[in-house]
């Protein structure tokens, strides 16, 4: 079955459709269809407010079946920021790297033990008639010191895993993709994804 990826991040979309892609689900992006809406504004107060917003206009839109993610990182000194301003922490024009180093400077000679951070991936499934299912999915680390690694993207060079003794930029893709918030909220998705495919089946 083909489903929309609601994501206009390209990096997002490369991610999910690695963890989704199976012999029963086909990611498509919204470069297939030209009149989805652009632009969503993101002005939930939680993620999941916001990964709903991006499933159900592209739903509505599409008439396909629709994942969205709403992600971010929450950094445990900053009370949870950058959190769902995870995107723009830097400001309107934020970049990748504008937003790391705007956290290593927020962090500057915060000790090891206060430094510690989570990824959090919210998904939300929608149908044209709504929303199906919504699930989450955690990782927990700690903002190094400097930037590591050249792989992922966003906040991956400043994130590391002490249980991997390594940033999320210097993982193996393939691994990231297995042990991630995102892969953690993808496999719960994947199984919604399959029992509505199943439901409709039964229903045909
Ligand atoms: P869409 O809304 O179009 O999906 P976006 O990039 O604006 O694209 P979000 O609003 O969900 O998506 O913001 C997610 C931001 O959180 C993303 O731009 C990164 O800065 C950060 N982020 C999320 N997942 C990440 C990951 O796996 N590694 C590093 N940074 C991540």
């Amino acid at each position: 079955m083909e489903i929309v990826v609601s994501t206009r991040n390209k990096d997002k979309f490369r991610e999910i459709s690695r963890i989704l892609k199976d012999h029963r689900i086909s990611p498509l992006s919204l470069e297939n269809f030209p009149r989805a809406p652009k632009n969503i504004k993101e002005d939930g107060k939680t993620f999941s407010e916001n990964a709903c917003k991006k499933a159900l206009k592209v739903a509505y839109s599409t008439k396909y079946l629709t994942v969205a993610d709403d992600s971010g990182l929450e950094v445990e000194f900053l009370n949870g920021a950058p959190g769902i301003f995870s995107a723009r922490f830097a400001g309107k024009d934020a970049t990748y790297n504008s937003n790391n180093e705007k956290l290593l400077k927020l962090l500057k000679d915060v000790p090891d033990a206060k430094r510690r951070a989570k990824f959090i991936c919210c998904v939300a499934i929608a149908d044209k008639d709504g929303i199906v299912d919504i699930v989450e999915g955690k990782y927990s680390g700690c903002i190094g010191l400097k930037a590591k690694g050249t792989r992922g993207f966003g906040y991956d060079p400043i994130f590391y895993c002490p249980r991997l003794g390594k940033t999320f930029a210097q993982l193996n893709p393939d691994l990231k993709n297995k042990v991630s918030h995102r892969a953690k909220a993808f496999a719960k998705a994947k199984k919604v994804i399959i029992n509505y495919i199943k439901g409709k089946k039964i229903k045909e």
